[in-house]
């Protein structure tokens, strides 16, 4: 099988909602040599994308897109547990989670995997997190950033209240804030003053490295 014929199996698998068709995709890109990332971004991620712009659209119900996540999901794991860790000094400590009221969670869960593969140390809290959770945790474990990732629109606030909740505390700030998700851009992250916007876990990498001097 060739690697664009293995992309094509991949979003096939989850066009199809084929959680069996998604394991096996992923584990043959694997076997044959293609970078775990490649493999979600050229492969898995439009599948996943193809089936929400179908829910848009009322061509696919929400049965349909709880088994495509679920597929999705299961090759997830497997392409995450591929990433190759970094063996280096640990380069800084991020809390991150899904915001309250939001309970998509497979991006998040790609952008944690690379985090840690190059060499952060990451407190993955999961998912329809409260601000409060992320700000107890973020002062347990001595945080360098607050990572907050949010899929639905109706959701975006939890990201601006947890900026506000520094400014009505009148707390000098202690973390680097970084935003994320499908609906947020550049201009949501500089409107309610995060430090940092991520278009994809690639990019996530980038602006920890760059908001903690380290690039
Ligand atoms: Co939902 N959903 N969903 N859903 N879902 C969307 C988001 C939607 C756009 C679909 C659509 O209508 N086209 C729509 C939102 C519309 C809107 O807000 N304007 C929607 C809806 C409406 C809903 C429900 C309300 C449906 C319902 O119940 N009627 C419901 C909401 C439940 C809730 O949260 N309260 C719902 C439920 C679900 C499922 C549970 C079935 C499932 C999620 C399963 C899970 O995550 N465990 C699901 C899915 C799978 C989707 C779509 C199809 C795919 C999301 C995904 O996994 N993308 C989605 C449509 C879409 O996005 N095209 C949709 C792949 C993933 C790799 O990308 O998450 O964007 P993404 O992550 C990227 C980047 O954004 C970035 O890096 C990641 C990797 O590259 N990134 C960060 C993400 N977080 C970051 C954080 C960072 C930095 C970068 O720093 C901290």
């Amino acid at each position: 099988m060739s690697k664009e014929e293995i992309f094509k199996a991949a979003q096939q698998a989850i066009n199809e909602y084929n959680a069996n068709a998604a394991k096996e995709a992923a584990q043959r890109g694997l076997a044959e040599g293609i970078d775990p990332m490649e493999l979600m971004s050229r492969g898995f991620i439009p599948g996943i994308s193809q089936v929400g712009d179908n829910f848009a659209q009322g061509t696919c119900f929400l049965p349909a897109l709880i088994q495509a996540a679920d597929a999705m999901r299961i090759a997830t794991e497997i392409i995450n547990a591929a990433i190759p860790a970094e063996k280096q000094q640990k380069k800084g400590k991020i809390v991150i989670g899904t915001v309250e009221g939001d309970i998509h969670d497979i991006g998040k869960t790609i952008v944690v995997a690379l985090l840690k593969a190059n060499g952060f140390e990451v407190y993955d809290l999961g998912r329809d997190i409260p601000t409060e959770k992320f700000l107890e945790k973020a002062d347990d474990v001595g945080a360098d950033i607050i990572g907050t990732s949010t899929l639905l629109t109706t959701t975006m606030e939890g990201q601006k209240k947890l900026e506000l909740a520094w400014k009505k505390a009148g707390l000098k700030r202690k973390y680097k804030t970084m935003v994320g998700g499908a609906p947020v851009t550049q201009r949501w992250a500089d409107r309610i003053g995060a430090d940092a916007y991520a278009e994809d876990a690639g990019e996530a990498v980038k602006k920890a490295k760059q908001l903690l001097g380290l690039s």
